[in-house]
Order: C-alpha cells, then sequence, then structure tokens
C-alpha cells in the first residue's frame, strides 16, 4: 500500500480532458506574455507549451508551474512533442522570428511561413477539431498560410490581426481626451502592419461620432492633427522594439480577450484577421481585419461597417498588398 492507497478510497478514474485545453506554441516573449495572461486570468486552466527548444520549453513550463498555488490550480503541460496537445480546443501559434530594428513585419514572411509548414500539420493532427490563433509575423499572411496547411473552414483559422492595433488606437485617443480606454469607440482594421486603416469616420464617444464635432478628423485638412494618432498606432511596434527589443505584454492581454471570447463563447466583437473576400468589394483571396463576433466556433458574424470612400480605398489598397505578397510565398 502506497501513501496514496492508504488515504483514499477510489470511486472511479479520473477525467483526462478540461475540455478547455490551450495549446501555445512558441515559448519566446510573445508566448509566455500569452500564457501568463491566460493563465493569471484563469480563461483556461489547462494549457500545454510547445517548442522547438527542449530546454527553453522545460523551463518555462517548471517556472509557471511553481507558480500554481496562486492560480486557480492549472494544469501546466510542455514538451516539444506534439502528441501532449492532443484535444486542445484552441492552438495559438507564437512560433518563428520577429522583426529586428529596421525590418518590417512583412520581412519575415518566408521564413515564418517555413515554420508553419511544421508546426500546422502536427497541431491538426492531434486536435482536428481545434481553433488555430495566429498571432506570428505578418499575421495576416500567414492566417492564410495556416488556413491552407490545416485544412480547417474559414470560421477555425484566425489572426491575432489587428485587435491589439484598436487597442493601442483607443488608448492614445484616450489620453488625448482624459477619459479610459473603454469609453472611446474606434476600430482598426485591414492589415497588421503599415497599412491597416484607421476607421475615424466612426469614433465615437457615447455616441457622439468626433467626425460630427470636427469634420476633418483623421485627414491631412484637420488643423489638430489627429492623423498623428494613427501614425503612432502604426509606428508603435517599431517604438517599442527600439526600446525594449521585442513587444509582449499588449500583444499577450490582446490574445489572452481573444482566447477568452473564443473559449467562453461569449461572442464579443473584435478586430481580428479573418477571409475578406467578398466583403466591402473586395476581390481578394486574403485574411485581413475587420470586426467579427468570436465564440466557441470561432468567427461567428462580420460587422459589415459603413465605411467611408478614402477608408475603403485604403482597405482595398491593404488587400492589394497583401495578396501581391501571399503570391510570392511558397508553402
Ligand atoms: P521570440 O522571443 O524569438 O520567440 C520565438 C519562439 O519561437 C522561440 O522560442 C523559438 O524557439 C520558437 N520557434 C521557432 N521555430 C519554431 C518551431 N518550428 N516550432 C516551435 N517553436 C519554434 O519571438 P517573439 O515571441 O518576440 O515573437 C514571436 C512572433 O510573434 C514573431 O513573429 C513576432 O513578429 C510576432 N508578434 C506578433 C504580434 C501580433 O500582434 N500579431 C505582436 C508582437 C510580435
Amino acid at each position: 500500500m502506497t501513501t496514496r492507497d492508504t488515504l483514499f478510497s477510489m470511486v472511479s478514474e479520473p477525467a483526462a480532458e478540461t475540455g478547455n485545453r490551450v495549446t501555445i506554441v512558441g515559448v519566446g516573449q510573445v508566448g509566455m506574455a500569452c500564457a501568463f495572461s491566460i493563465l493569471s486570468q484563469g480563461i483556461s486552466n489547462d494549457i500545454v507549451l510547445v517548442d522547438v527548444m527542449e530546454d527553453k520549453v522545460k523551463g518555462e513550463m517548471m517556472d509557471l508551474q511553481h507558480g500554481s498555488l496562486f492560480l486557480k490550480n492549472p494544469k501546466i503541460n510542455g514538451s516539444k512533442d506534439y502528441s501532449v496537445t492532443a484535444g486542445s480546443k484552441l492552438c495559438i501559434i507564437t512560433a518563428g522570428v520577429r522583426q529586428r530594428e529596421g525590418e518590417t513585419r512583412l520581412d519575415l514572411v518566408q521564413r515564418n511561413t517555413d515554420v508553419l509548414k511544421f508546426i500546422v500539420p502536427n497541431l491538426i493532427k492531434y486536435s482536428p477539431d481545434t481553433i488555430l490563433l495566429v498571432v506570428s509575423n505578418p499575421v495576416d499572411i500567414l492566417t492564410y498560410v495556416a488556413w491552407k496547411l490545416s485544412g480547417l473552414p474559414k470560421n477555425r483559422v484566425i489572426g491575432s490581426g489587428t485587435n491589439l492595433d484598436t487597442s493601442r488606437f483607443r488608448f492614445l485617443i484616450s489620453q488625448k481626451l482624459g477619459i479610459s480606454p473603454t469609453s472611446v469607440h474606434g476600430w482598426i482594421i485591414g492589415e497588421h502592419g503599415d497599412t491597416s486603416v484607421a476607421v475615424w469616420s466612426g469614433v465615437n464617444v457615447a455616441g457622439v461620432r468626433l467626425r460630427e464635432i470636427n469634420p476633418s478628423i483623421g485627414t491631412d485638412e484637420d488643423p489638430e492633427n489627429w492623423k498623428q494618432v494613427h501614425k503612432d498606432v502604426i509606428n508603435s511596434a517599431y517604438d517599442v522594439i527600439k526600446l525594449k527589443g521585442y513587444t509582449s505584454w499588449a500583444v499577450g492581454l490582446s490574445v489572452a480577450s481573444l482566447a477568452s471570447s473564443i473559449l467562453k463563447n461569449m461572442n464579443n466583437v473584435h478586430a481580428v484577421s479573418t477571409y475578406v473576400r467578398p466583403l466591402h468589394g473586395l476581390d481578394y483571396d486574403v485574411f485581413l481585419s475587420m470586426p467579427a463576433t468570436l465564440g466557441y466556433n470561432g468567427v461567428v458574424d462580420i460587422v459589415k461597417q459603413p465605411l467611408s470612400s478614402s477608408e475603403r480605398c485604403s482597405l482595398k489598397f491593404s488587400a492589394a498588398l497583401m495578396s501581391e505578397v501571399q503570391n510570392g510565398v511558397i508553402f
């Protein structure tokens, strides 16, 4: 008799599944910020970490496990072997290279496509009914690549897209107005990158559209130069990378908010990268961010925003660029 046998009288076998397993591939700065945000907010109590660097993934797993007492009794597992990911409800891909100073997200495309060619089939092998959430950059193109590699329906392959850019936008506007970011309503759509589109026509506080107060807001004619806010959003990642070498906390929190909407079937609206044809007259086979409801099946609905003609034009430019870069990718 072991101590365990003496302590307990067994009634049934424990269930192996929690039903809310989240796999995070890539335990770099972004992957670990996602893991920490998800665990510390109790969004899932079953996390699996995967990375090609065996020691690193083991070290990160152990470090988090040692904090279990202060969380919500999570199961935390990690390996370079994908069998540990079996039955994942959500797989978050943060693996691959990041921008170095001076590089754009699009510069990473072929290197990170090659990384996905290995990761995606392994995830699908062990979790055929999963939802894939792509975070690695360039996220819009890699979401398309993951969709093609996975064979999953388009609602189950999502890119974190401009959920982060939208948060940066609302934060920066909130600073200018002296109110909280949750009280500012505004959206960044299109590419998570240099051609993102700020939907100035819809920015509002308590239903009051700023464009009705300042008709030239967001344009070159605006004497208050609100357009700079969007430029600052675009430059945010470059600025943070210049200062600390990478971005992590904000993207981790933004991914956790997406994971929460999916796992808790909340139908919250987020700006995420999704298949866009034929919305807004877009005739390209690409993924770009649009406001979309997220639930247990992934993307449920896309909000048809009444865009201004210049916003539609910028979105088309974004789509054409994605299509052009995508056509040069080998996978
Ligand atoms: P990092 O800190 O270098 O971590 C990358 C991790 O990926 C490392 O631990 C690698 O070992 C691992 N890795 C590489 N190849 C594989 C593989 N085949 N299988 C498993 N693991 C692998 O990078 P960081 O975490 O800073 O960035 C990761 C990615 O996220 C980059 O592509 C960034 O550009 C991207 N970001 C995306 C954002 C978004 O909003 N979508 C925001 C920030 C960064």
